[in-house]
């Protein structure tokens, strides 16, 4: 490992994981399972991301809303997705089997409409051997409820006190960037028990139709991501990282090797790809081999 830029190019702890190297997903932008499908089995064999974190799950199965669900940006995109998923049964029944045959440690993302529904989400994955860890989606821009658990310090410390005696994995809560003071909210995580936080989800935006000028999105506004929002990303990891003493992920913009480093520069001990895997499924690998040549590390040897 450089001793300029830690982590860059060799194997990393997070969480009590060991990870290959520093490069994992933003949920909900890498669907293994499609991809497997798609590329086979080379897929497995140099699997692009250290730890693969999944899409959102909720208790109940959802359509997710209304189309369409996207706009594209001169550096980047708004999505309103609205976490379409099987459940959190039909997870465990068709994903979770798929899912745990990856070469990597399995980072299941949740979000409950409720601390209860939370807590029943952190009790299922819990008791499961295939998952390393869980993150605690507070931030998805598209829904409501899920933005105002993350926005506020108050409603996280209860929310972990609540989920954080259910389960012995590392809990790892995915923060809002739409909030007034995300330190603050981190803190508040930290000292209810999180395990390290992850950051940042999208900001809120909004398109207009060009011909009737009416909300182009079905859901009416969505969260915007990609090289747009990276200087927003470095300066909210670089404040959250200086604010806690656990681990820190962090995202957002992320397209290349540089950008990955900044991340860690600013404090990140994990950096996920989003947006980027969405333009090239194979950006990830790019990323990481970029980011161990400028770190003067080989290149990690599960991506050769
Ligand atoms: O599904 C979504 O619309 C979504 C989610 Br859950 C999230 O966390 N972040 C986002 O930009 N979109």
């Amino acid at each position: 490992m450089s001793a300029e830029h830690p982590g860059a190019g060799t194997g990393v702890g997070f969480c009590g994981l060991e990870l290959a190297h520093p490069i994992i997903n933003a949920s909900g932008t890498f669907d293994a399972i499609a991809a497997r499908r798609a590329f086979g089995e080379e897929l497995l064999e140099r699997f692009p991301f250290a730890a693969f974190v999944s899409k959102t799950v909720t208790v109940a199965p959802r359509q997710g809303n209304p189309p369409p669900r996207l706009w594209e940006l001169a550096a980047g995109m708004i999505n309103s997705i609205g976490l379409p998923n099987k459940g959190l049964h039909g997870y465990l029944e068709h994903d979770l089997p798929a899912l745990s045959e990856l070469p990597v440690p399995l980072i299941v993302n949740v979000m409950g409409f409720s601390a209860a529904e939370v807590a029943t989400l952190v009790e299922a994955f819990g008791e499961r051997d295939e998952v390393a860890a869980l993150e605690l989606n507070v931030s998805c821009p598209n829904v409501e409820t899920g933005l105002v658990m993350g926005a506020d310090p108050h409603e996280i410390s209860l929310l972990l006190e609540r989920v954080r005696p259910l389960s012995a994995k590392p809990l790892i809560v995915k923060l809002t960037p739409n909030a007034s003071d995300v330190p603050a909210v981190a803190r508040a995580a930290e000292a209810a028990g999180a395990d390290a936080v992850s950051l940042i989800n999208t900001i809120r935006g909004m398109a207009l139709h060009p011909a009737t000028g009416e909300a182009w999105l079905g859901g009416i506004t969505g969260g915007v991501s990609g090289p747009t929002v990276r200087a927003i990303a470095l300066a909210q990891v670089h404040a959250v990282a200086a604010a806690v003493s656990i681990p820190v992920v962090g995202m957002g913009g992320v397209a290349g090797g540089r950008d990955a480093l900044d991340l860690l520069r600013a404090g990140a001990t994990l950096v996920a790809v989003g947006t980027e895997s969405f333009r090239d499924p194979a950006a990830a690998a790019r990323i990481a081999q970029e980011l161990a040549a400028l770190a003067g590390d080989p290149a990690p040897a599960s991506l050769i």
